[in-house]
């Protein structure tokens, strides 16, 4: 299967997992996983033809890691990213390095001031650890920008991380004065 395909069934397994698992009558648990199979029977009453062996390929090659699968092979979950309110998944908290970076449009950069970073209809803010990264993501939304936040700081001062197995770091909101442009 060539990059491109992979990545069009990466979004397809990224829709599914993380927001809508209903859309194709898929049971995730509360820790996100759903069954390989069920999800393979459920994708093709809605016309995207998988296997197994597609799906654990896009699991294996895929850029960001999104995906995992259960050591018995049988379940597939998103490692984080979720709007589902079926899956709540139980991160363990995690002290973060001193600073984390988050990319975003300029054009949500006024309602970032006033309100900080929030998680929107995801569970999380998502942060990463290179401002590299956060600039490929903020390219997503419009003229990307980079925000520095100081997590060493929010983390004195009580406020919970979580890093996801591949790395993305997550945490519940971002106030304004953790916020500065890199
Ligand atoms: C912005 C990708 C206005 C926020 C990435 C972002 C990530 C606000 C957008 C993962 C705001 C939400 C998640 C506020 C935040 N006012 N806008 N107060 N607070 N925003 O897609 O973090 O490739 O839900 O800056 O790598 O962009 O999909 O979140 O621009 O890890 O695996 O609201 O998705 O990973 O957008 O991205 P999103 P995100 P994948």
């Amino acid at each position: 299967m060539n990059k491109e395909n992979l990545s069009k069934v990466s979004k397809f397994l990224s829709y599914v997992l993380r927001h809508e698992p209903e859309s194709i009558g898929l049971h995730l648990d509360s820790e996100g996983w759903g069954n390989i199979d069920l999800l393979i029977a459920g994708a093709a009453k809605k016309g995207h033809v998988l296997d197994r062996e597609i799906v654990l390929a896009v699991v294996r090659c895929n850029d960001k890691k999104r995906f995992s699968v259960s050591d018995d092979r049988q379940y597939i979950r998103a490692v984080q990213g979720h709007s589902t309110r079926v899956v709540n998944l139980q991160y363990s908290e995690k002290k973060p390095p001193e600073f984390l970076y988050h990319g975003t449009a300029t054009r949500f950069l006024e309602s970032i001031k006033q309100q900080g970073l929030t998680h929107g209809s995801r569970h999380h803010v998502h942060l990463s650890q290179d401002a590299a990264t956060g600039l490929t993501v903020g390219q997503r939304y419009g003229k990307p920008i980079v925000l520095k936040i100081e997590a060493g700081q929010m983390y004195l001062q009580g406020f919970k991380f979580f890093q996801a197995e591949n790395g993305v770091w997550l945490t519940d909101h971002v106030p304004t004065i953790f916020i500065s442009l890199k």
